[in-house]
């Protein structure tokens, strides 16, 4: 069988392209309600331990599967969406993505691996490690949907391969997974997480055969000597050591900066991202920033989009458009917020691109 060919995408070309997203919603996935005490969401993997679901002798953690959440989105028949995964360990594969995703059409979900040191329970230190195994094990496979006129067409950079051995050290290297290896070596538990994770490569595998672009490689080239610093959010938030959602925001808020400038509005769950950068009623935020109940964020930040461009088409408006970002944790994602993401999703890349008098965002 002949090599998959790799697609090159080159910074430069991405932020001198012309298109315009609605609406980027970004997850990032810490597999739990971690401001709120560590309790199970639908993201939370099979047997890890939370404070609702406690590992022990009896019952060895959460009972059920983590729910796959960016796949079934592809098929929603929608007009123009980018969606991708993506992990902190792989800086140039996320922030690509994100310049790529304010550059599409239509609107984009971007979902982020989100080491939590306190909820996973390893140490600060160890989050960038914990982070690169979960792709290089297989775990957190780093994948596009691209999505134009109702087809999906996909992608991925790596990570959808099984490697047992580092799947292994992967569990082991979190007190969430401890019951698993201590006092004994559950082998069913530990070959159910892997089984689970190896059905969901599969199946992603095969819509990659089925729908897979004709270069199904990404591979995004960063120009680091002219990537700015980011300055949309300041350092001295509350935010972890370590944190994989701090890192997930710092690369997130470097890529946006290079294509929106100042000119953004980030929308945020109630979440660890939202508590810890708004202590004490003072922001974090040098740009504007809205927080919003646990599970709308998604809408407000649709009609904060969409009120720009009617106020801009009625000529009330002569800025130009802002960029909006939804920033959501896993439990206002998949959960509790499922309904107003997958609505706000589903209208921003197919209503808003079908209405002429919602095409102006310059
Ligand atoms: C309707 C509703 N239910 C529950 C809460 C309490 N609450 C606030 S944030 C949160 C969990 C957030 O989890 P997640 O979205 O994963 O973000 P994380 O804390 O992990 O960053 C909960 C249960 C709420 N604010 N509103
Ligand atoms: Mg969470």
């Amino acid at each position: 069988m002949s090599q998959p060919e790799r697609n090159i995408i080159n910074m430069d070309d991405l932020l001198a392209s012309d298109g315009k997203t609605n609406v980027l919603f970004v997850n990032y996935d810490n597999e739990a309600f971690m401001n709120t005490g560590i309790q199970e969401s639908g993201s939370t993997p099979p047997h890890a331990s939370t404070t609702t679901g406690p590992g022990g002798e009896k019952i060895p953690g959460k009972i059920g599967i983590k729910q796959d959440l960016i796949t079934p989105f592809g098929f929603f028949g929608t007009k123009s969406l980018f969606l991708a995964t993506v992990n902190p360990a792989y800086p140039n594969d996320l922030m690509g993505k994100v310049m790529e995703a304010l550059k599409t059409n239509g609107s984009a979900f971007i979902q982020s691996f989100s080491d939590c040191m306190r909820g996973w329970r390893h140490d600060a230190g160890e989050a960038v490690n914990v982070s690169k195994l979960a792709t290089d094990c297989g775990y957190w496979p780093l994948y596009t949907i691209r999505v134009k006129d109702g087809m999906p067409v996909f992608s991925y950079y790596r990570g959808l391969e099984i490697d047992k051995e580092k799947f292994e050290q992967f569990l082991k290297s979190m007190g969430r997974f401890r019951h698993l290896f201590r006092p004994k070596f559950r082998e069913k538990e530990i070959d159910e997480i892997i089984y689970y994770t190896e059905q969901r490569n599969n199946r992603l595998k095969a819509l990659i055969e089925k729908f897979g672009a004709e270069k199904p490689i990404d591979i995004y080239r960063i120009n680091r000597k002219k990537l700015q610093p980011q300055y949309h959010l300041q350092p001295g938030h509350g935010l972890c050591p370590g944190c994989g959602a701090g890192m997930f925001l710092n690369q997130l808020a470097t890529a946006a900066g290079m294509v929106a400038g100042n000119n953004i509005i980030y929308v945020n769950n109630t979440s660890c991202t939202e508590v810890s950068t708004s202590k004490d009623n003072v922001s974090s935020w040098n740009v504007p920033w809205v927080h919003h109940l646990f599970e709308s964020g998604a809408t407000i930040a649709e009609a904060i989009s969409t009120a720009y461009k009617i106020l801009k088409s009625k000529e009330l408006y002569s800025g130009e458009v802002p960029y909006i970002i939804h920033i959501g944790g896993d439990g206002s994602t998949y959960d509790i917020g499922f309904q107003f993401l997958k609505s706000a999703l589903m209208r921003t890349s197919s209503f808003v691109e079908m209405n002429e008098y919602l095409s102006n965002q310059k």
